[in-house]
Order: structure tokens, then sequence, then C-alpha cells
């Protein structure tokens, strides 16, 4: 199998399984310590998270966990639970208030065939579900690990890391006048690291938590998802300025209108390309230690930065 067809067969078979379980533990019938699960709450949670997104997250927890031989399916629970942080976080970038987009994944946003509010809910509910995910004993039987992984994914979503970004990135739109706008590059590199490269870095960090990894092969799965979330975003802001709406299922071109700091705008195009080339190779020797079993990730760096959707 050609390296393209090995990763895209690994990163459809995650996709598969998370759609799967996803649709399993976000069913209507309440768990105990809930009361009811409220229909319409359900169905923007499970429009929200079900049917699209190419799971490239749980991907990152999974294949990372496997360098360890951790189960499947304890890594999936782990995967599921930043997939729905990562959800809840497209829900509520895209409301008025924030992005304002009507397009998400090839499909009208959760605002739009909803409304605002239940759309701000059903992101509330992601988010808190994460953590119940995490907390259940079929993530990991020791509470130990669970409790790492909880925190971990807290500070890795929360304000010093997602939510962190989130706010550079509205004050880099000049939204704030007491908060100064991030222009260089370090300050852009830092907003871009907080809102997009915490998740990412994140689901490779989980694979090693969960694996109860050495910290040296702990730090190397840091460094290489430190690497990846960098060249994600990177691609991303390119995907904005030279892809077409169709094909990366949301509206292009937005950045720059509406000021954003970004990598592609600070360094320009050909420049961001160079740089992206550097973050393969970085994300490769970040995971030397694991020798051969590390190929699948090396994939992944490679078509994350050659990726048009
Ligand atoms: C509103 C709390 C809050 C946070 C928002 C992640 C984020 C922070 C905003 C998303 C906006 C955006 C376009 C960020 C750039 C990179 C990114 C996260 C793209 C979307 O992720 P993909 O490509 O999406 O993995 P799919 O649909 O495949 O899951």
């Amino acid at each position: 199998m050609s390296p393209e067809n090995t990763f895209n067969s690994r990163l459809n078979a995650v996709a598969a399984d998370t759609e799967t379980l996803l649709d399993q533990i976000l069913g209507a019938a309440p768990l105990e310590g809930e009361r009811s699960r409220p229909k319409r709450l359900l169905e923007a949670i499970r429009y929200s998270s079900l049917g699209g997104g190419k799971r490239f997250r749980p991907f990152l927890v999974v294949e990372s966990a496997a360098l360890f031989g951790v189960a499947r399916s304890q890594a999936l629970m782990a995967g599921a639970a930043l997939e729905c942080v990562h959800c809840y976080s497209l829900v509520h970038d895209d409301l008025p208030a924030m992005d304002n987009d009507d397009l998400r994944r090839g499909r009208p946003t959760a605002h739009k065939a909803f409304d605002d509010a239940t759309a701000i809910l059903a992101g509330d509910s992601l988010l808190t579900y994460a953590f119940d995910l995490l907390s259940r004993a079929e993530t990991h039987p020791s509470a130990d690990v669970r409790i790492k992984l909880v925190m971990a994914l807290a500070r890795a979503s929360g304000l010093g890391g997602m939510v962190g970004g989130q706010i550079l990135d509205l004050a880099a739109e000049g939204r704030f006048a007491d908060l100064p706008r991030p222009h260089t590059l370090a300050e852009v590199e830092t907003l871009q690291a907080m809102k997009t490269g915490a998740l990412i870095r994140f689901g490779c960090v989980a694979g090693a938590i969960l694996g109860e990894a050495s910290a040296e092969r702990h730090q190397a799965l840091e460094r290489y998802g430190a690497a990846v979330g960098q060249a994600f975003q990177i691609a991303d802001d390119l995907l904005d300025i030279e892809g077409d709406t169709a094909t990366v299922g949301k509206a292009t071109g937005k950045d720059a209108a509406a000021g954003k700091a970004t990598i592609v705008g600070v360094l320009g195009i050909a420049q961001s390309k160079e740089r992206l080339k550097a973050l393969v190779a970085e994300a490769s020797s970040a995971l030397s230690v694991f020798g051969d079993k590390a190929e699948v990730l090396k994939m992944a760096a490679r078509f994350v930065a050659e990726r048009q959707t």
C-alpha cells in the first residue's frame, strides 16, 4: 500500500470507529446521575458531533496510544472525549458573536440549523461530556491515569489553552481596547499554539498518558504534537487563501478580511510553505525514539502539511 493509502485507511478506520462510539454514547437514555436528556439539545449535540469531520484528533490519540500497546477501545474513548471538545469549539466559534459562519463541514452551522441559544448549550454540553467520558473506567482502569487525562485536557482546552488562544485571536481582529493586538511572529505563534495547537498536542500526549509512558517517550510525543499542531494551523491558513469553499467545506478568504493574525500573514506564502516542510521534518525527528513503529504518525505529519480539506 502507498503511504497515502495507508494513512487514509488508518484515518478512515478511526473516523468510522469514533462515529460509532459517539453515536452510541450520545443516546436518548439518561445515565446514572442524569435526570433526562432533552430532545432538542440532544439533536443539536448529535448534529454538531456526528456525520462529519476528519476525526484527525481521535486518530492522533489512537495511533500514539498504539505505540504503547494500549487497547484500541480505551484510546477511542479518550479520542471521543477530545472530539467532543473540538466539536464544541467549532459550534461556539461559528456563533454570530465569534466568527459568524453559516457553513461548517459542508452543512449549515449549528446556530443556523437550530438557534443561537441551542448552539451555545450544545457546545456547553459537549465540553462537559468530554470529562464524563474521560472519567469512565472504560477509558482506563487506573483512576490515576484518568485524572491525568482530565487535567491535561482541561489545561489544553481552557484559559491557558484553546479558549485563551481564541480570545487572543479575537484581540488580533482589534475587538478589545484593553488587549493588545498580537502581530509579531512570536505572538502569532503563541496564539496559534494555544488556539489550535493545544488540542492537537493533547491528542498525542493522551497516547503517552494512556500508555503510562516514560518521561522521554512522553516528551517525544509532546514535541511531535507541537510540530504537527503548528503545521496543521499553517495548512489551514493556506487553505483559507488558496482553497475553495466547495472543497474545504466552509467559507474561505475570511482571515484576511477579518484582519486575523496568521503565520502566513506574517511570513508570506512562500516562507510559510518552507516552514511547513521544516515542521514535518521536526515532527518525524521527534519520533525517532519509537523507530519503525511510528511510521503512521510520521505520514500523518506529511499529510497534515499537504491536506486540501
Ligand atoms: C470558540 C472556545 C472556542 C474556541 C475556538 C478551534 C477554534 C477555537 C476555532 C476553530 C476555528 C478554526 C478554523 C481554527 C483553525 C484550525 C481548525 C481547528 C480547523 C478545524 O479543524 P479540522 O480541520 O475540522 O480538524 P474537522 O471538521 O475535520 O473536524
